[in-house]
């Protein structure tokens, strides 16, 4: 079965091949030569913008899509930046400004817990839209720690974890990340619902 990815952010195209297994094709807006794959994300909600990128890409495809977004809740800053986690610091940030601005807003701050949510939208061929969602609870760090720099992954340590998302590798991060846990679940579903045969 193939699936569609409507997302243009590379970092999450790496770890969601990872995660799904070998017998989904997993095809990006690039292979169907599909330029600039850009959707407004302006909904008040993850489901609400989830929603919004699948359903762009699936009318104009009409195969099955998925589409992930996904934000950072952080208790002290009244859960910001919550949905808008890209436009966080300015309208078109770098990763390493959105966590600049964080570990600036966060400073002298005693609670720094936080969680990441993602939703997965998956869009089947028939155009039926269903949701998957995923959500880790950990800390942000006083000062970024790790190599892996995909948004806030430096300065987010997982509860389960001594090791911030930025230490661990790719597959680490897979174990139990928002969007693992959130991925795991379509894949079920799929599964539960023959959807994994070569169709
Ligand atoms: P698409 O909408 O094209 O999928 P995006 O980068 O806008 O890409 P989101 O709205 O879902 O994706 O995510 C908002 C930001 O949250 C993203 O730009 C990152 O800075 C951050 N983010 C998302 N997933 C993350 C993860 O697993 N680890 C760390 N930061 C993440």
């Amino acid at each position: 079965m193939k699936v569609v990815l409507a997302t243009s952010n590379k970092d999450k195209i790496k770890e969601i091949k990872n995660l799904i297994p070998k017998n989904y094709q997993i095809l990006t807006t690039k292979d169907l030569n599909i330029d600039n794959f850009e959707v407004e994300e302006d909904g008040e909600t993850l489901k609400e913008n989830a929603y919004k990128k699948a359903k762009a890409l699936y009318d104009r495809i009409k195969e099955p899509v998925i589409a992930d977004d996904t934000g950072i809740f952080v208790k002290s800053l009244d859960n910001r930046p919550g949905v808008r986690a890209h436009r966080y610091a300015s309208n078109n940030p770098t990763y390493k400004e959105n966590r600049n601005k964080m570990l600036e807003e966060l400073r002298g701050k005693e609670d720094r817990s936080a969680y990441f949510c993602t939703c997965v939208c998956y869009i089947d061929k028939a155009g039926k839209d269903h949701y998957f969602e995923g959500k880790i609870y950990g800390q942000i760090t006083e000062k970024e720690l790790g190599a892996y720099d995909f948004g806030y992954d430096q300065i987010f340590k997982p509860e389960s974890s001594d090791k911030t998302f930025g230490q661990m590798t790719v597959d680490e991060k897979n174990h139990y990340s928002h969007r693992a846990l959130a991925l795991n679940k379509f894949v079920n579903y799929l599964k539960e619902n023959d959807e994994d045969i070569d169709n």
